[in-house]
């Protein structure tokens, strides 16, 4: 004999199993972990800087491949090959900078929404250019006097390369990225990719030096999912 409570629970599993506000929307998660060097560390590069040292300074250390304690990859772009269903971007943030300190780019690597802007800031007490390398976004080689801002939107989806001609070892990357699932690694190689509803994606991971490689990875109902990504070749 069945109980008038049996039938009430009964009545609400199947209101929950037909109706799918009552279950809500599945919890959306972060991908978090690191890109770590697979090989053992290259020795060190340094920069001779033979011009403009009142400022630059005489030697420094290349920024082509900088690595953590841990083998970890600076700069280091890490991202959803597709992005999840429905998602087509955000609306541009406010402006993404990129400063000139000491005949450096900082930081290195930019993200910016497709249709955003970057302003490049000039902090030295001398004159650097923008010469940019792309070929979905339009070229652009500009003068840039102490002081200065250039504002530079990007209209297309692509990893563009900024060099200063003066200074040869001056390179910067903007990555114009199509939805919001993109991060740059931290000093040890560390990134999150917050927000991820649950589902099978691809990683995409590329860095200036090393290449790009891949990682299949799989976001259920935890609030973390750990990867870990080794690039760059064995020994
Ligand atoms: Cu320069």
């Amino acid at each position: 004999m069945r109980r008038p409570s049996d039938r009430l629970i009964g009545i609400v599993a199947l209101v929950v199993a037909w109706c799918p506000l009552a279950v809500g929307p599945a919890v959306a998660g972060s991908i978090k972990g690191a890109v770590l060097h697979a090989g053992p560390p290259p020795e060190k590069k340094t920069v001779t800087i033979n011009i403009d040292q009142y400022v630059c300074g005489k030697s420094r250390e290349s920024e082509d491949l900088v690595l953590g304690p841990n083998r970890g990859v600076r700069w280091a772009v890490v991202s959803l090959q597709t992005p999840p269903p429905g998602v087509r971007g955000e609306a541009p943030p406010g402006p993404v900078q990129v400063d000139q300190q000491q005949c450096v780019y900082v930081p290195r690597v930019v993200i910016v929404p497709v249709g955003g802007t970057v302003e490049f800031l000039n902090s030295d007490r001398l004159l650097h250019n923008l010469h940019s390398v792309s070929t979905e976004n339009a070229t652009f080689n500009r003068t840039q006097p102490k002081g200065r801002t250039v504002p530079v939107a990007f209209k297309k989806p692509e990893i563009v390369r900024i060099d200063c001609d003066l200074h040869t070892w001056m390179r910067a990357w903007v990555v114009v990225a199509e939805h919001p699932f993109f991060a740059v690694t931290g000093a040890n190689g560390e990134f999150a990719l917050d927000n991820v509803p649950p589902g099978k994606y691809t990683l995409k991971i590329w860095h200036e030096t090393l290449g790009t490689v891949t990682r299949d990875v799989t976001v259920d109902d935890k609030p973390v999912t750990s990867v870990v990504v080794e690039i760059g070749k064995k020994p």
